[in-house]
């Protein structure tokens, strides 16, 4: 036999053409796209789907410390299964230190935590929250030349924000190790100041989770992180930009020259902060940060997304159980939203979102789809084009996409940890049906069907980061 596999029949996609072509797999590898491939120990026919290259989410939270008394609803194994379902061949998670620890034993914790239990693979980026001499001269140095190429900053959080002056020195270790620096952007101090205020007055629902972090918290720290990232000489990511205005930031730093990349998320194209005053607790189910804002920041992401200014589509899933004291019901959340816990689940529905609301509703192109979820994921983080195409040499994770199957999200049948989703009766037009990682079929119709849990860790470098 010429193939392990072939799949035939279906319209394949990349990130700049859509063409009809049968797939050859050997070893886990794309070995051929073209027309009578020949043999093959097995054939999946896929005449009507759409080949995707599989998804890539390169912004999502599994088992990190969230908060005394509060637990993450994913574990690897549930996290992994949950984002294939969805359609993912990768995601990226986040390796943030317990309170004891230095970045490299977290960082060793979570290589144990995800050996052997994730259904796809797994590339870590680092939260950096500790700078110290020792994390500047050795830990970060070292986990950046290990294939840990990318770390993620906050300006917000107590005991996560770092100053501006020691951004700038993470930034320079960065520049020295060609790494990415991926900046969650709110004022700390400015979110401080509302929630005071805001709690002085008996304002404590959910809702003013959304109240206290206003558009220009989040649009004065994405100036300031791209004014310290010119300073530095470093590119950087601003990752979930909610709102216009943070974007308008990151056209005029372009304008300048500065290389700033953007992402946004499904929150921010489909939610309101009216859905965090949803009667009772409810709300709490959308507190996430920076919260979801309104109809016209919506268009202003939309807008972002279809003229190419995100070349980043992530989930940000970052769950917690709903109905749990060490989830959002946490001890003290309702007598302050300041103690829910931020974060919501996503990886599932992130792609069906997207495909839905922008490729049917005729926004986005089949093309800017894979762009937006798999390419330029793989090659802003250093892992194209292993990763995130659909060529001769690239692995063969492939997401069968079925553009005219009709659902409703419902927590029913999702699978992660967490025990609601924010879309629960969310109609979405196109789901991925079937799922290839490396190779292998995981998910076969909607089924988990090898449950070997063989993906891996993929270590990267970026030495060339793409202009
Ligand atoms: N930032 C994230 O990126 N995810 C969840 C919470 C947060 O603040
Ligand atoms: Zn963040
Ligand atoms: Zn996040």
């Amino acid at each position: 036999m010429q193939y392990d596999l072939i799949i035939k029949g279906a319209e394949v996609v990349s990130a700049s053409d859509v063409s009809r072509a049968d797939i050859g797999i050997q070893d886990g590898v794309i070995k051929a796209l073209g027309l009578d491939l020949g043999d093959a120990a097995r054939t999946l026919e896929a005449e009507g789907l759409y080949a995707l290259p599989g998804g890539i989410d390169s912004h999502v939270h599994i088992s990190q410390p969230s908060g005394p008394g509060i637990v993450m609803a994913d574990d690897f194994e549930s996290a992994t299964r949950s984002a294939v379902f969805g359609g993912n061949t990768t995601i990226m998670p986040f390796c943030l230190a317990e309170d004891d620890q230095n970045l490299r034993e977290a960082v060793d914790d979570y290589h144990e935590k995800a050996s052997g239990n994730c259904h796809i693979d797994v590339s870590f980026h680092l939260i950096v929250n500790k700078v110290d001499s020792q994390t500047l001269g050795q830990h970060l140095p070292a986990l950046l030349e290990a294939g840990h190429s990318s770390f993620k900053v906050f300006m917000t959080y107590p005991g996560m924000r770092l100053s501006d002056r020691e951004i700038l020195d993470v930034m320079a270790v960065a520049k020295r190790h060609c790494a990415m620096v991926m900046v969650h952007a709110e004022n700390e101090d400015a979110i401080d100041f509302l929630r005071d205020e805001a709690e002085m007055v008996g304002d404590i629902a959910p809702y003013h989770h959304a109240t206290t972090r206003p558009v220009p918290v989040e649009r004065e720290a994405t100036h300031r992180a791209i004014s310290l990232a010119e300073i530095a000489g470093v590119p950087l990511t601003i990752v979930h930009v909610s709102n216009g205005e943070a974007l308008d930031e990151i056209r005029r730093a372009r304008l300048r020259g500065v290389r700033v990349h953007a992402e946004t998320c499904p929150q921010y194209l489909t939610l309101t902060a009216q859905d965090l005053d949803r009667t009772g607790f409810e709300g709490a189910k959308y507190v996430c940060s920076p919260p979801p804002r309104d109809e016209a920041n919506q268009a202003a992401c939309w807008a972002g997304l279809e003229q190419g200014e995100f070349e980043l589509y992530s989930s940000d899933h970052c769950p917690f159980v709903f109905d749990s004291n060490s989830g959002k019901k946490v001890e003290g959340s309702e007598r302050s939203f300041r103690h829910i816990p931020n974060g919501i689940p996503g990886v599932e529905t992130r792609l069906p979102i997207l495909f839905s609301e922008g490729v049917v509703k005729g926004r986005i192109s089949l093309s800017q789809f894979a762009a937006l979820t798999a390419t330029n994921h793989a090659k802003l983080y250093g892992l194209y084009p292993a990763k995130g195409t659909l060529a001769v040499g690239s692995d063969a994770d492939i997401t069968l996409w079925d553009p005219a199957y009709q659902t409703t999200i419902r927590q029913s049948d999702l699978h992660h940890g967490s025990d609601y989703t924010p879309w629960e009766g969310f109609g979405i037009t196109g789901w991925p049906i079937t799922t290839l990682s490396r190779g292998q079929v995981i998910v076969e119709n909607r089924q988990l069907v090898n449950k070997d849990c063989h993906g891996k860790h993929l270590a990267r470098s970026l030495p060339g980061l793409p202009d």
